[in-house]
């Protein structure tokens, strides 16, 4: 490895970003920054998730003395307390709170953006080692600078949103994030505690070989869902032949595989959830952002899911998202 090869950490490359736009006021650096952090202390905890036992289960108290939270709910008060104490901030959604909470003190009033997300994603997989994750996403307010957030804040469409991006704790912990001017990916290097350039201008190739979904359901997806799974297994050789299916229940763990690889994700409506099972604000639109930010394509079944209006902050949604010529061919079967 070239020891001399200049690694940029994520506040490096942050502030790079910045110094190419002389009216930035630095509060986006800022506040990745703050997830960066955030990031960091949930992985300790993540990591040692297979020794909570021994430390005390989650709502028991440890061998210190105090009382250990489920791994959500500390993922959830880490990230909203970085971001509440920062300077970028005016208020939060989260998967794990039932209202958003405005900070409302002078600061936060003053600051320029609010942030949704899902702290830890697919956290029903940490008993048996599989990966998981945090989603968020980053939108301008459109409430009076100076005075508290509120809840049109959070309701934007998707087209709106600032940035976006994901922290992935898997065999290496990775943060990724996308602006309009791109998609980044820095890895964690745990011998220096920083986040580092891993994986720049992250872009999704056109096509790939995975198809990801959860076949369990099948009959319950829609006719048109079904003809698009069963072209993907009856693909020819001269079509490249059958793709792959990989789907390990762990929304970020196969969509960064997907964006990284080529493929599609899927989570269409099914009978028992209609409407879908992923949520608009926090899961399936900081995606859309990344992936068509990559070159890729996002939609709800029936039209760009990043044009959608959202009515309710948790608000389920079908989700489709991946490469532009695998989600072309799903958008012919769709059409029926
Ligand atoms: P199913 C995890 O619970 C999650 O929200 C996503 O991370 C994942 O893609 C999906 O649900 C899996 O749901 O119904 O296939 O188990």
């Amino acid at each position: 490895m070239n020891i001399n090869r200049q690694v940029l950490t994520l506040d490096e490359f942050t502030i790079k970003q910045m110094r190419d736009f002389p009216g930035a006021t630095g509060e986006l650096s800022s506040l990745l920054r703050d997830i960066g952090l955030a990031a960091k202390r949930v992985n300790v905890e993540v990591n040692k998730a297979g020794l909570i036992d021994i430390l005390g289960d989650a709502g028991s108290v440890n061998i210190q003395g105090e009382e250990v939270k489920k791994l959500d709910v500390f993922a959830n008060n880490q990230f909203t307390g970085v971001l509440k104490h920062g300077i970028s901030c005016a208020g939060i959604a989260s998967e794990e709170l039932d209202d958003i909470i405005i900070f409302d003190d002078e600061v936060s009033n003053n600051s320029k953006y609010v942030c949704m997300y899902d702290p830890l994603d697919g956290s029903a997989n940490i008993d048996v080692n599989i990966s998981i994750g945090t989603i968020f996403a980053v939108y301008r307010r459109i409430t009076e600078k100076g005075k508290p957030c509120g809840l049109q804040d959070f309701l934007q469409k998707g087209i709106n949103m600032v940035a976006a991006g994901y922290i992935i704790y898997g065999s290496s912990t990775m943060l990724v994030y996308a602006t309009r001017r791109g998609v980044n990916g820095f890895t964690l290097d745990p011998s220096i505690g920083e986040f580092t350039l891993s994986h720049p201008d992250i872009k999704c190739p056109d096509k790939g070989k995975i198809y990801s979904v959860n076949h369990g359901n099948f009959f319950q997806y829609d006719e048109k869902v079904k003809k698009y799974i069963d072209r993907c297994q009856k693909r020819t050789k001269a079509d490249g032949g059958p793709y792959t299916q990989r789907y390990i229940g762990s929304m970020v763990a196969d969509v960064h595989r997907n964006l990284i690889k080529g493929g599609i994700f899927m989570y269409p409506a099914i009978t028992d959830k209609p409407k879908g099972k992923l949520r608009l604000l926090y899961e399936c639109n900081p995606f859309a952002f990344i992936v068509e930010v990559a070159g890729g394509k996002a939609t709800n079944g029936k039209e760009r899911i990043l044009d959608v209006q959202p009515t309710e902050l948790h608000q389920r949604s079908p989700f489709f998202v991946g490469s532009k010529l695998m989600m072309e061919e799903l958008e012919e079967c769709m059409k029926g």
